[in-house]
């Protein structure tokens, strides 16, 4: 599972319930705010759960001031050619694409994973633009980098995404707002089967 935080609180209950991968997403919070939660999700992963990984979103220069695993941009974000060139060695650098020729780019650039979707419809993402089963499955087929699926995926449809051979699941709503966060991890988790539920993007 690939989960998302945007509070030092959501953080910890999704790490406490066994998430090995979570990523700082918060759209509309300053600079301040962000280096504060960023720093603090790091230090909370650094020295409690060291075998999980945090993944920053878009903000870069942040990411690598506070040491972070990881960053993550979208196509329309910054170029991700240039955060690759300005990543750490080792950094964990994910690659949003929505098509094969996205997706074969980012490889070639050196993308460490690619988040491939809006698989289904989403609330969550008001530009999410909707790329099917269908595109997901040749997406993971022409690259060998780690493919992590995202947008929709709720216990419902979750089987059809594990079907395209994804590598990870990366959930917002359907885990961030479920009452329980741990036992809707579990049950996501046990759909997954064996799918990797460590850090190994
Ligand atoms: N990128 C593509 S869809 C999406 C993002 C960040 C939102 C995913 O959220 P949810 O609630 O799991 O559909
Ligand atoms: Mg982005």
């Amino acid at each position: 599972m690939y989960c998302f935080a945007d509070s030092l609180e959501l953080c910890e209950t999704l790490l406490a319930g066994g998430a090995r991968i979570v990523q700082l997403r918060a759209k509309s919070i300053g600079e301040t705010e962000f280096k504060r939660l960023a720093a603090g999700m790091q230090d909370m992963i650094r020295f409690r759960y060291p075998e999980a990984v945090l993944i920053i979103n878009d903000r870069v220069d942040i990411a690598l001031e506070i040491g972070a695993d990881g960053i993550h941009v979208g196509q329309d974000d910054l170029d991700f050619r240039v955060v690759i060139e300005r990543a750490r060695p080792q950094m964990i650098v994910g690659v949003s694409a929505r098509t094969v020729e996205q997706a074969v780019a980012a490889q070639q650039a050196g993308a460490s994973y690619i988040g491939a979707g809006a698989v289904f419809a989403t609330r969550t993402k008001s530009d999410a633009r909707v790329i099917g089963v269908e595109t997901l499955r040749e997406i993971v087929a022409a690259i060998d980098i780690p493919v992590v699926a995202i947008g929709g995926i709720s216990l419902d449809n979750v089987d059809l995404v594990v079907d395209a051979g994804v590598d990870f699941i990366a959930v917002i709503s359907a885990v961030n707002d479920a009452e329980d966060i741990g036992i809707r991890l579990r049950e996501f988790q046990r759909r997954l089967g064996d799918l990797p539920a460590r850090s190994s993007i």
